[in-house]
C-alpha cells in the first residue's frame, strides 16, 4: 500500500511512471534545445578576426568563406542589381600596401605624398600586379600573374589583387549598410580619410577604426585596385561562386574611394575604374593604391 505522503494526489503508479517519463523527456528536450541554442557560431561579422603575419611581417586577415549581397539597388546604375555571391575563404592585407613595404621589394617609391607608413600611390594596375608577383617570389610562393599575358592564376599560392567581389565582401564584413560600420555618412570620419577630413593628402595606414573583420581604410585614404576588368553591369552570366569579372575590358576596377572622395564615393558598393596602364598624376593616380590577397591557410590559425 502506498503511503499517503508518496502518493498525495492519489495518482496511480502507472500514471506516476508516465509522468516521470514525460518529465524526463521534457528535461532532455530542454537540455538538447539549450545546447543547440548555445552552439551555433555567431554570424561571421561577429567572429573575432583571425590574423596571420607573413614572413615579411605584413599582417593579413583570414576572411571567412560565406555569402553576401553584392551591390546596392538604391545606388548608382553600375551597382545594380544587388545579387547574391558566395566566396571561398581568403587572406587580405589588414592595411593598404605601405610605401615602406613597396620600396623594400621594388626598390623605388613612386608616391606623391611621401611617408613610409602612408599607402603607396601613383601605382598603375600593372605596378601593383608586379608587386604582387615580387612579394610571392620573395616568400617562395608561386606568382599569380603571367607578366606577359596579365592572366591571373587563381590556383597559385602567391599574392594577387582581390577580385571586386572579394573586395566588397571584405569591406562589408557582414554588413548591409552603406558603409561597413553604418549607413550614416556623419560617422565616416571615425573610420575613413576622405575629402571631408583628409586635408587633401593620404595618411598613415591603420589609424582609423577598422571594420568588423579588422580591416583598416577600406573606405578612403587610397582607392584600391582590384583584379577585375570593369564592366558596366554585374555579369548575369558569371558564376555566383567566386566571380572574377569580365574576361577582358579597357579598364580595371578601383574600390573604396580615396582621400579626395566625397562621402558618397566612399560607400561599400561604389564601383570606379581606370585604364590599368596610366600612371600620370593628372589622372589622379596619387589617389590610387592597393592591398593584396592570397589563398587562406589550409588550417585556420588558432
Ligand atoms: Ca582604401
Ligand atoms: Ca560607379
Amino acid at each position: 500500500m502506498a503511503a499517503p505522503e508518496n502518493n498525495p494526489f492519489g495518482v496511480s503508479p502507472c500514471r506516476r511512471a508516465f509522468a516521470r517519463c514525460a518529465l524526463a523527456a521534457c528535461l532532455l528536450l530542454c537540455v538538447a534545445v539549450g545546447c543547440r541554442r548555445a552552439e551555433p557560431s555567431p554570424p561571421a561579422a561577429l567572429q573575432a578576426p583571425k590574423e596571420i603575419v607573413t614572413p615579411s611581417g605584413i599582417v593579413m586577415v583570414v576572411i571567412p568563406a560565406g555569402e553576401f549581397f553584392m551591390g546596392d539597388d538604391a545606388a548608382e546604375a553600375d551597382e545594380k542589381p544587388a545579387h547574391k555571391v558566395r566566396l571561398s575563404a581568403f587572406c587580405m592585407d589588414k592595411c593598404e600596401v605601405t610605401q615602406a613595404a613597396y620600396e623594400k621589394l621594388m626598390g623605388r617609391n613612386p608616391s606623391k605624398f611621401q611617408g613610409s607608413e602612408r599607402p603607396v600611390e601613383q601605382v598603375s594596375w600593372h605596378a601593383a600586379m608586379r608587386y604582387c608577383n615580387m612579394r610571392s617570389l620573395q616568400e617562395g610562393l608561386k606568382p599569380c600573374y603571367d607578366p606577359e599575358t596579365l592572366q591571373c592564376d587563381f590556383s597559385a599560392d602567391g599574392y594577387r589583387l582581390p577580385t571586386e567581389a572579394e573586395w566588397e565582401y571584405a569591406c562589408r564584413a557582414g554588413t548591409k549598410t552603406r558603409y561597413s560600420l553604418s549607413s550614416d555618412a556623419a560617422k565616416l570620419p571615425e573610420y575613413a580619410w576622405f575629402k571631408g577630413n583628409s586635408a587633401n593628402t593620404t595618411h598613415r595606414v591603420g589609424q582609423k577604426a577598422p571594420n568588423a573583420w579588422g580591416l583598416h581604410d577600406m573606405h578612403g585614404n587610397v582607392a584600391e585596385w582590384c583584379n577585375d576588368f570593369y564592366g558596366e553591369s554585374y555579369h548575369a552570366e558569371s558564376s555566383s561562386q567566386d566571380p572574377r569579372g569580365p574576361a577582358s575590358g579597357e579598364e580595371r576596377v578601383l574600390r573604396g574611394g580615396s582621400w579626395r572622395s566625397t562621402e558618397e564615393s566612399c560607400r561599400s558598393s561604389v564601383r570606379d575604374s581606370q585604364p590599368p596602364g596610366l600612371a600620370d598624376v593628372c589622372f589622379g593616380y596619387e589617389a590610387y593604391g592597393f592591398r593584396c590577397v592570397k589563398k587562406a591557410p589550409q588550417k585556420a590559425p588558432e
